[in-house]
């Protein structure tokens, strides 16, 4: 498997669909020393948090070398480069704005648009200020007011030059991940912890969400989430209604607020503590119309009842993995697609992320990852599948540009389709970012000699 094929009349080969490659700050900038403590530095110095006891201090060296990895996106030929602002990086302790910070974020933009490519920006790619989390982080309301300023601060220094701005990535791993199991930062759990997280974030996006239209009016405005498709283990109702609890605790619990104003049933199983705390309005400000919805995919999940009536993961058996022992799934990424086109009435979507950690191998200066390919390969088929079943889906961002920081697993997982050697930085194309790049060529030529 050497190549990305698509059937000869998709509409994914016409120059109108947008390929792009994702990153975020703090998995790949490095230079610690130019921001403030965010809630990963805290996270990464606790003994066994992280995997390989790595941290983000240098990670890519992302804020040292980003003119040569512009210049690195700019030669994969795609369109548009999704990246997230720190934003501990552009705002100081006492709500002003940090110039140099923001001054790095300026320079990006303007090279990428510069290379003629579609800036998407993230605001919230899980890096909380350290000061925020020490007065309660996501737990304390006044966390969404501090964000909707940031988000202010940003849509005045970068404006329209953007062209689509996502105000949180994944609210599920932000809250469920950090609040609610521990295994992210800030390491907090509990289901209450939880559950409210998740409010004040969906409550930081409703704000931001206003100041980024009054500001950026000329720009789309949207937001991230990922989605693992909740499969049951057997056809046993108990199990059916394992699968269907999972469902809504961790994947509608983030969209139904958007798109119909209200939390999903399962809310109604946790007791009045667990409860996020509700004010008045603030299911309009979430509610507010996004011009996109940004969907992140990787892979299902199966579930089963337990005796508490609540759901169990069950582990995959005798199904072809990824690195992070990731079922590949891609029908279900199709399935994901058609049932939420059919659920709700939303907005255009594009795939803000996809792809598959793997075992790669530099040797003799190149990684053959095979593997890699085929998962783009399948997942790009299964997104143009969903198309032909009528969903509306304007793009796609491979995940990620390069090897970077994988959160409480460090370095050990690459997700890159661009090799980064740690201790030199040098990075190397893999053979399934050469795959990506002929694909989004072809799509060019095939465009212009369609016109011929
Ligand atoms: C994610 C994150 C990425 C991860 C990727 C692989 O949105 O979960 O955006 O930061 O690296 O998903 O786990």
């Amino acid at each position: 498997m050497h190549k990305i094929t698509l059937p000869a009349n998709s509409l994914m080969l016409s120059k109108d669909f947008v390929y792009g490659v994702a990153t975020s700050s703090f998995q790949i900038e490095g230079d610690r020393k130019g921001r403030l403590d965010c809630i990963w530095d805290t996270f990464c110095s606790q003994p066994g948090t992280i995997e390989d006891g790595s941290n983000g201090d240098i990670a890519c060296k992302h804020v040292e070398y980003y003119l040569q990895d512009v210049e690195l996106i700019s030669s994969l030929g795609v369109d548009a480069y999704r990246l997230s602002i720190s934003w501990p990086r552009v705002m100081n302790e006492d709500g002003s704005v940090n110039e140099l910070g923001m001054r790095f974020y300026i320079n990006l933009v303007d090279v990428l648009l510069q290379r003629k490519m579609k800036v998407f920006v993230t605001l919230y790619h899980w890096d909380l200020p350290q000061h925020l989390e020490d007065k309660g982080g996501w737990l304390n309301r006044d966390t969404a007011y501090a964000f909707q300023r940031y988000a202010a601060a940003v849509a005045n220094a970068l404006g329209d030059k953007v062209h689509a701005y996502a105000t949180l990535n994944e609210p599920f791993c932000s809250a469920y991940l950090g609040y609610e199991t521990g295994i992210h930062a800030p390491g907090k759990t509990g289901v209450g912890n939880g559950r409210k997280a998740a409010h004040h974030l969906l409550l930081a996006h409703g704000l931001a969400l206003q100041e980024l239209r009054q500001l950026c009016p000329n720009s789309q405005h949207g937001i991230v989430l990922n989605f693992s498709t909740c499969h049951a283990n057997t056809d046993t109702e108990q199990d059916k209604q394992a699968a269907k609890w999972a469902d809504e605790y961790h994947n509608q619990w983030y969209l139904k607020p958007l798109m119909d104003a209200c939390y999903p049933s399962v809310i109604e199983k946790l007791s009045n503590e667990e409860r996020p705390d509700i004010l008045e309005g603030d299911m309009e400000i979430i509610s507010q119309p996004i011009d996109y919805l940004g969907i992140n995919f990787y892979t299902r999940t199966v579930y089963e009842a337990n005796e508490k009536n609540w759901f169990n993961v069950v582990p995959p058996v005798d199904t072809p993995l990824t690195a992070m022992g990731w079922e590949i799934t891609p029908d279900a990424f199709t399935e994901l697609l058609v049932d939420l086109h059919n659920e709700y009435t939303l907005p255009p979507i594009y795939i803000t992320e996809n792809g598959a950690a793997m075992n790669d191998e530099l040797i003799d200066g190149e990684v053959k990852d095979d593997d890699r390919t085929e998962y783009f390969h399948t997942h790009l088929n299964a997104v143009n599948e969903a198309i032909e079943q009528g969903v509306d889906i304007k793009g796609y961002f491979a995940w990620s540009l390069m090897d970077n920081f994988e959160w409480a697993l460090g370095y050990s997982k690459r997700f890159g389709i661009v090799h980064v050697d740690y201790e030199t930085q040098k990075r190397t194309i893999k053979q399934s970012g050469n795959a990506y790049a002929e694909l989004v060529k072809s799509r060019i030529n095939r465009y212009i000699s369609g016109i011929k």
